[in-house]
C-alpha cells in the first residue's frame, strides 16, 4: 500500500508513535510518505520505501497566525495524487484530521477518493480539542474520518464522554513497542552515570503541567532519604526550569543529571532501575512502555490508560496523581533489595511484550485494507 501518514515530527508520544509505525510498515513493503513541517526525530533512515514531505508555511506580516492547515491540506492533495496514495493516516486531531478531510474534500472535486484513519493519542481528546475554541471542529473531523482509532480504552470513553461520535467507530489499537530494543547492548554504560551503589530512577516527558514534574522531584527526594540514587531527567519543556529551581531548593541538584531531549532513549533506559510517571493525566504513557521494554519498574499515577500499560504490583505500582508519599514507599519497596528489584524487572519486560509491534502492526494494515475497499465499520 501506498500511506501517506501526517504528526507532529517532535519528541511528543504521537510523533514517535506514528514515525515508528511508519518505519515497520516500510519495512513490510509499504510505500511511506511522511507529510509535516520537518523531518520526524525519530526518523533517521529515510529509504527506498520511506519519503519525506515537507509542509512549508508561508509567512506574510497580514496574518496574527500563519495558516498551517492551509498549507498541510494543500500539501497533501499534491503527495497523494503525484504518489497515488491509496490511504492517509493522521496522527493527533488537531489539526491534522480537519487538514486532512479539507484534503479528501478537494480531491474529491478531482474524482479521487482517499481514505483517511484518524489515531487519537490524548491532548487533542483531553486537554486541547475539549476546548471550546475547537470542539466543533475537532468533532466534526472526527466524524468525517474513514476509520478513528485510540491508543487505550480510556481514551476511546474519554473521547466517547467529551465528543457527540458514534460509538462503534472507535477501535482501539495499542500503542506497541519492538521488543528487540529490550536486548543487552554493550553500549549500555551505567558506570557514566551513576556510582555502583546508586540506583539510577528516570523520568522521560515534555516537561508540561500535566506531567506533575514537581511531583517526580519530591517522589525522587523521598527515596533519596533511604537509598543512595540518581534521577536522570530526559526531555525538554516549559517546567524544565521550575524542575531544576526545585533541585536546588532541597539540595539535591547535584544527583539530578537533566539531559534535555535525546536520541538516545534506549541507552539510558537500559541502565534505569526505575521509571517515574506521576501525570495528571495519560492516554497510554508510551514513555512507561519504553522503559518496561528495558527491563525498568514503574512507579506512576493510575491516571487515563496508564493502568492499561502498568500492572500493579507486577511491572511496577499504581496511585492516585499527587500521592507522592505512596509513590516514593512503592519506589523504596522495589529498590530496597536486590532480588525484588530483579523481579520487578523482569516482570516489567513480560508485561512490555503484550505490546510487540509484531501484533499490533497488522491491525492497522488491516483497518487501511478495510477503508481502502470501502467496507463499512463492523464492530
Ligand atoms: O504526553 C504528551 O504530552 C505528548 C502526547 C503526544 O501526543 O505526543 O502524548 C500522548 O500520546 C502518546 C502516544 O500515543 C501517549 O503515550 C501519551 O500518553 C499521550 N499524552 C497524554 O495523554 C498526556
Amino acid at each position: 500500500m501506498k500511506i501517506a501518514v501526517v504528526c507532529y515530527p517532535t519528541y511528543g508520544g504521537s510523533g514517535v508513535v506514528a514515525t515508528e509505525l511508519g518505519i515497520v510498515l516500510a519495512k513490510k513493503g509499504h510505500e511511506i510518505h511522511f507529510v509535516t513541517y520537518s523531518q520526524p526525530v525519530r526518523l533517521d533512515m529515510l529509504n527506498e520505501n520511506i519519503r519525506f514531505h515537507e509542509v512549508e508555511v508561508q509567512e506574510y506580516p497580514l496574518f496574527h497566525y500563519q495558516p498551517y492547515e492551509l498549507a498541510l491540506s494543500s500539501k497533501l492533495v499534491g503527495v497523494i495524487k503525484k504518489h497515488k496514495i491509496d490511504v492517509l493516516h493522521v496522527h493527533y486531531a488537531i489539526p491534522h484530521a480537519y487538514a486532512g478531510h479539507m484534503a479528501q474534500q478537494m480531491l474529491v472535486q478531482q474524482g479521487i477518493h482517499i481514505p483517511m484513519v484518524t489515531t487519537l493519542h490524548g491532548t487533542d481528546i483531553t486537554l486541547v480539542g475539549n476546548n471550546p475554541h475547537y470542539k466543533p471542529a475537532v468533532t466534526f473531523s472526527i466524524n468525517q474520518s474513514n476509520a478513528v482509532t485510540s491508543v487505550s480504552k480510556s481514551l476511546k470513553d474519554d473521547t466517547l464522554r467529551l465528543f457527540d461520535i458514534e460509538e462503534n467507530k472507535i477501535e482501539v489499537v495499542p500503542n506497541f513497542i519492538d521488543i528487540s530494543k529490550g536486548q543487552a547492548s554493550p553500549e549500555c554504560r551505567r558506570h557514566i552515570m551513576a556510582l555502583p551503589e546508586e540506583k539510577i530512577i528516570t523520568h522521560i516527558s515534555n516537561f508540561r503541567p500535566v506531567k506533575r514534574i514537581e511531583d517526580v522531584i519530591l517522589i525522587f527526594e523521598k527515596i533519596l532519604n533511604k537509598i543512595p540514587a540518581k534521577l536522570i531527567m530526559v526531555g525538554d519543556g516549559p517546567l524544565q526550569n521550575t524542575a531544576r529551581m526545585l533541585c536546588k531548593k532541597l539540595g539535591i541538584y547535584d544527583k539530578v543529571i537533566f539531559m534535555g531531549n535525546s536520541n538516545e532513549i534506549d541507552k539510558i533506559l537500559c541502565f534505569s532501575d526505575l521509571f517515574l510517571l506521576p501525570s495528571e493525566r495519560e492516554s497510554f504513557g508510551l514513555a512507561a512502555l519504553e522503559a518496561m521494554i528495558h527491563g525498568v519498574p514503574v512507579i506512576s499515577s493510575n491516571s487515563g490508560g496508564i493502568p492499561e500499560v502498568n500492572k500493579h504490583g507486577f511491572s511496577g505500582f499504581l496511585s492516585e496523581v499527587g500521592n507522592i508519599e505512596e509513590m516514593a514507599d512503592n519506589g523504596i519497596s522495589i529498590l530496597k533489595s536486590e532480588e525484588t528489584l530483579r523481579n520487578y524487572k523482569k516482570n516489567a519486560k513480560i508485561q512490555a511484550t503484550n505490546f510487540d509491534v509484531s501484533a499490533i502492526v497488522p491491525i492497522y494494515e488491516k483497518i487501511y485494507e478495510r477503508v481502502i475497499q470501502n467496507i463499512p465499520f463492523l464492530n
